[in-house]
């Protein structure tokens, strides 16, 4: 484990997988998802984690013209870490889930190290009426989603976006995907420090159980030794508990209304911001220090917010 003297916050401003009926803070127009950024970042989130919604009714896109409409403030109204999505959403191809961070080159990206079951299909069970036709069809057929990682999709991602200097968000649902980490590490293509993302709790990966966590890192440690900069999310109302169990084994952690819609039990909440507050006084409340944007660029030797394309 690389030494991490502070605690790196990243948020997950909106995602693929909610849908604007499930809550009424979820994102989705430019502006809203722009707003919700700044103000997780002035809230104290170090990187931002970004997907872009069709503004007409929320549903997910890869269009880099949709990104172009909220990457600019973001850019320019925070010192954040802007970190792109290229795992898109269900329907979308391998080109398109690049595209966004192809043409702006950000300083991180995502890179999801497997294919997977990956299903949300029981998170419409209470909803009688639906905001926008797309969206409950897009739940249930998520029943028979494979969310696909093969691995030459993930050695593409590798060489495209190594050129740009653009480093990785490593998302791992499973301990199976820290060895296929490895196996990149071991080619040259992963290089030190790896961001490591734990993700607990999507259905198709890994339980949100403490022992799991436990599992996760003393893996990570065996694999990666102090080569590697460790992160955990955890869906729905498994994000707070799991993730403040991640920082007391020396974790960073992730928040946003990407993997959780809930500020407490049975509570929705109102913001991105609103989370990143709560883990933050969780945080200093036990006693850590919350790592600034120019930290997180140092423990993940990012290469600059100067050099994206934005
Ligand atoms: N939705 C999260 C569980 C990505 O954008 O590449 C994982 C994620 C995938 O953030
Ligand atoms: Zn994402």
């Amino acid at each position: 484990m690389a030494a991490t003297s502070k605690v790196i916050i990243t948020c997950a401003v909106t995602g693929a997988i909610h849908t604007p009926t499930l809550s009424a803070a979820l994102p989705c127009t430019p502006e809203q998802i722009a707003t919700q950024a700044i103000e997780a970042a002035r809230a104290g989130a170090a990187i931002i984690h970004l997907h872009a919604r069709n503004p007409q009714d929320g549903s997910p896109t890869g269009d880099p013209e949709v990104f172009a409409q909220f990457l600019p403030a973001i850019h320019h109204q925070t010192d954040a870490v802007i970190n792109l999505t290229t795992g898109g959403s269900p329907d979308m191809t391998p080109e398109q889930r690049l595209a966004a961070a192809l043409r702006f080159k950000p300083e991180m990206c995502s890179l999801n190290m497997g294919s997977m079951n990956f299903s949300f299909h029981g998170m419409g069970a209470k909803v009688a009426q639906w905001r926008f036709p797309w969206e409950k069809r897009y739940i249930e057929d998520s029943e028979g989603f494979i969310f696909r990682n093969t691995f030459k999709d993930v050695r593409r991602v590798y060489e495209l976006m190594s050129d740009h200097g653009t480093r990785y968000e490593h998302e791992c649902y499973d301990i199976g995907h820290l060895y296929n980490l490895a196996y990149f590490l071991d080619r040259g293509l992963a290089r030190p420090p790896l961001f490591v993302q734990s993700v607990l709790g999507i259905l198709g990966g890994i339980g949100a159980d403490p022992d799991n966590v436990v599992f996760m890192r003393r893996t990570a440690d065996r694999l990666f030794g102090k080569d590697y900069v460790w992160s955990v999310l955890a869906a729905g109302r498994h994000q707070m508990p799991i993730i403040s169990q991640a920082a007391m084994l020396g974790g960073n952690v992730r928040v946003g209304l990407e993997d959780s819609l809930f500020i407490g039990r049975g509570q929705l909440a109102t913001s991105n911001a609103q989370q990143v507050l709560k883990i933050r006084e969780i945080l200093t409340q036990l006693g850590f220090e919350i790592a600034t944007p120019d930290e997180a660029r140092v423990l993940l030797a990012l290469k600059g917010r100067s050099a994206v394309a934005i």
